[in-house]
């Protein structure tokens, strides 16, 4: 028998070292947030982020970093997407390895909620402040109550340092200044763990008599008033008073030591200020659009027409985060993320400049292993085909014009 116990014993302890020896090898890195997995056509039809930058790609704990760029709420926004009357601007972490010292739209401090409206155009800033040492893949994103989170690119930021160097100070009106990080720590601790003594202690007073067999067999007998005395009685009384003593007395103290306190503020913000978009001065006419399944690339036939005044050329197109490039036109050098961006991802038939007055039509592929890498490809599993996304045509000059095109994307399988 010992001999069999033994044994389990040895043999649990392999088994333990087993599974932490497994567990300590496997240290997946994750390197895509989320956005992979949801349905490739939302991504397409939702919000387009574009002229993103990022201000530092690594930073010491306490320094900020600057989020800035321009997002797109696009015209056929989704049906099973609640329209973003009430959206949020966030950043995507996981928890807060950054602190978001201040986030805007349209120059407007945007801490609550703001409303805003289909097919408009808005500028955005985030500043973020380092706290826990790391590499980090910072997104921006979208909250729309109701439609969950659109999810923008995500961009990889280290951070130097140590956490116990955080500090997140701040002014109130009242004066002083005091450290967000640890501030009323201590107040917190001590009320909770002062109640949370009193309950043991209640408990305490009663379980040091026999707690339960004897009790019970007394109420049975019909004795159960023999169980509380006349001490006990005193005791209850004493607790009942002390405790409503305490919360008076507590709250006239918290209110004499924090005089002037508000409640929380929230509402939702309207008027968020949209860029005044000037209408470009290039029409662009999908004829059809196609991927090849399986395949990295999507193919396209435009109809171009330049009713400017200057010749251009097509230099970007931009779906779901993915920047597909004519390397020949345009470059990118805001540092954007390396796995979303195709630096020579765009062929486009016959891009020599398109000519004020002329109309062209032109095959464009966009392909890259993102198309794949970013799951772009399994619109081929969702239940709207349709496409989504923006062309950038420059001028000799550099100026830039942004036309948005959506059309449906047909499967091409032989
Ligand atoms: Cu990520």
């Amino acid at each position: 028998m010992k001999l069999l116990k033994d044994r389990i014993a040895k043999w649990s302890m392999v088994g333990l070292l087993a599974t932490f020896a497994a567990t300590s090898f496997y240290a997946p890195n994750a390197s895509a947030h989320g956005e992979k997995s949801q349905a490739a056509f939302m991504r397409m039809r939702t919000i387009h982020w574009y002229d993103l930058n990022w201000s530092k790609e690594k930073v010491k704990v306490n320094d900020t970093v600057e989020i800035t760029g321009k997002f797109h709420v696009f015209e056929g926004w989704p049906e099973t997407v609640a329209e973003p009357d009430t959206a949020f601007l966030n950043i995507g972490i996981p928890g807060p390895v950054f602190i978001r010292k201040e986030s805007y739209i349209g120059g407007q401090l945007v801490p609550r909620s703001v409303r805003l409206e289909i097919g408009k155009t808005y500028e955005f800033r985030v500043v973020l402040k380092a706290r826990r040492p790391g590499d980090w893949h910072v997104h921006t994103m979208m909250n729309v109550e109701g439609g969950g989170p659109i999810i923008g690119p995500g961009k990889w930021i280290t951070i130097e340092g140590s956490m116990s160097e955080f500090k997140n100070p701040v002014t109130t009106l009242t004066g002083q200044t005091v450290d967000l990080e640890t501030y009323n720590e201590g107040n917190t601790y001590f009320w909770h763990v002062f109640w949370y003594a009193i309950g043991i202690a209640w408990i305490v007073y009663w379980v040091r008599r026999p707690a339960f067999l004897p009790r019970y067999l007394m109420v049975e007998a019909g004795r159960a008033d023999e169980l509380v005395s006349g001490g006990d009685k005193k005791v209850a009384m004493g607790f009942a008073a002390a405790t409503i003593l305490i919360v008076i007395f507590a709250m006239s103290s918290a209110n004499s030591k924090y005089p002037i306190t508000i409640p929380l503020q929230a509402g939702t913000m309207r008027g968020i200020q949209p860029i005044e978009m000037a209408p470009p001065t290039i029409a662009v006419k999908v004829e059809d659009a196609s991927y090849r399944v399986p395949g990295r690339a999507m193919r396209m036939k435009l109809t171009v027409t330049n009713s400017g005044d200057k010749p251009v050329r097509l230099g970007e197109f931009y779906t779901a985060s993915v920047r597909f490039l004519d390397s020949d036109v345009y470059k990118d050098t805001s540092g954007y993320p390396e796995d979303l961006m195709a630096d020579d991802g765009l062929e486009v038939s016959d891009n020599s400049p398109l000519q004020p007055g002329e109309t062209r039509t032109i095959d464009v592929t966009a392909s890259d292993a993102a198309w794949e890498v970013y799951r772009l490809s399994d619109i081929i599993y969702d239940p709207d085909s349709r496409f989504a996304g923006l062309l950038y045509f420059f001028d000799d000059a550099g100026s830039r014009q942004i036309v948005q095109i959506d059309a449906p994307l047909i499967p091409s399988f032989m």
